[in-house]
């Protein structure tokens, strides 16, 4: 059964791969899983039958016969336990891989989007400017050093190439732009070693192509 998975109709990056709608495009590729896309709208997102599915009115959604899931991690958990490829056999390494899942979406990803939203959210607080922006910045610099320190000079996480360095490389890929990843040359290598594997360009040309054709249409 292919399943269907929802993306951003116009999506506010540009195509820069940031919605989280390529963290399951990625992992679908990985395992050479063809899949559909349904795109929704902003105002769809809150509708009633959005929300059926996503009770956050959010994307990615994904959709598999009966079972309907929400959350970028257990949708790319999901598909990483349905499918080889992603998830070692060895039940060690295993339960190791799926902690690297939680450890880029609960410990380094909060800090990295607490600063991406701060511009939006608290631009009218009266706490709001540099220093509040330098203090955000160093939390994820924190995070950074200890992950960094942890990676050396490896090419993934633990090993192989797994579900924990899909979701890490998705996470710090948030960064781009602000010129923090940059400070950390193997953080940036290990980002770009997750970009240039094959099924993330494919990933990445999908997620692009909607955006394009936004665009031209
Ligand atoms: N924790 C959720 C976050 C989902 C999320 O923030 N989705 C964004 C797109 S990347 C969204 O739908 N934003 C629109 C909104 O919240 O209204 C996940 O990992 O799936």
């Amino acid at each position: 059964m292919i399943p269907t998975i929802t993306a951003f109709e116009r999506s506010p990056d540009g195509g820069k791969g940031q919605a989280r709608d390529m963290r399951v495009r990625w992992a679908l590729e990985e395992v050479g899983q063809p899949y559909d896309v349904r795109l929704v709208s902003f105002s769809e997102m809150k509708e009633p039958a959005h929300r059926a599915l996503h009770p956050f009115g959010q994307i990615p959604t994904y959709e598999e016969g009966d079972l309907a899931l929400f959350e970028s991690g257990a949708i790319v958990f999901h598909i990483a336990e349905r499918h080889g490829g992603l998830l070692p056999d060895d039940a060690n390494a295993r339960a190791r891989a799926i902690t690297w899942m939680f450890a880029a979406l609960n410990t380094v990803e909060p800090p990295i989007v607490e600063r991406e939203q701060a511009p939006y959210v608290e631009r009218n607080e009266a706490w709001y400017g540099k220093e509040r922006l330098s203090f955000l910045d160093d939390r994820i610099r924190a995070r950074l050093n200890e992950l960094s320190r942890r990676l050396g000079d490896a090419d993934w996480l633990d090993s192989a190439f797994s579900a924990g360095d899909l979701m890490m490389v998705m996470v710090l890929r948030r960064l781009e732009g602000m010129g923090i990843l940059e400070e950390y040359p193997n953080l940036s290598a290990y980002v770009a070693r997750g970009e240039s594997r094959p099924a993330f360009k494919r990933a990445f040309d999908a997620q692009l192509a909607v955006f394009t054709a936004a665009l031209n249409g």
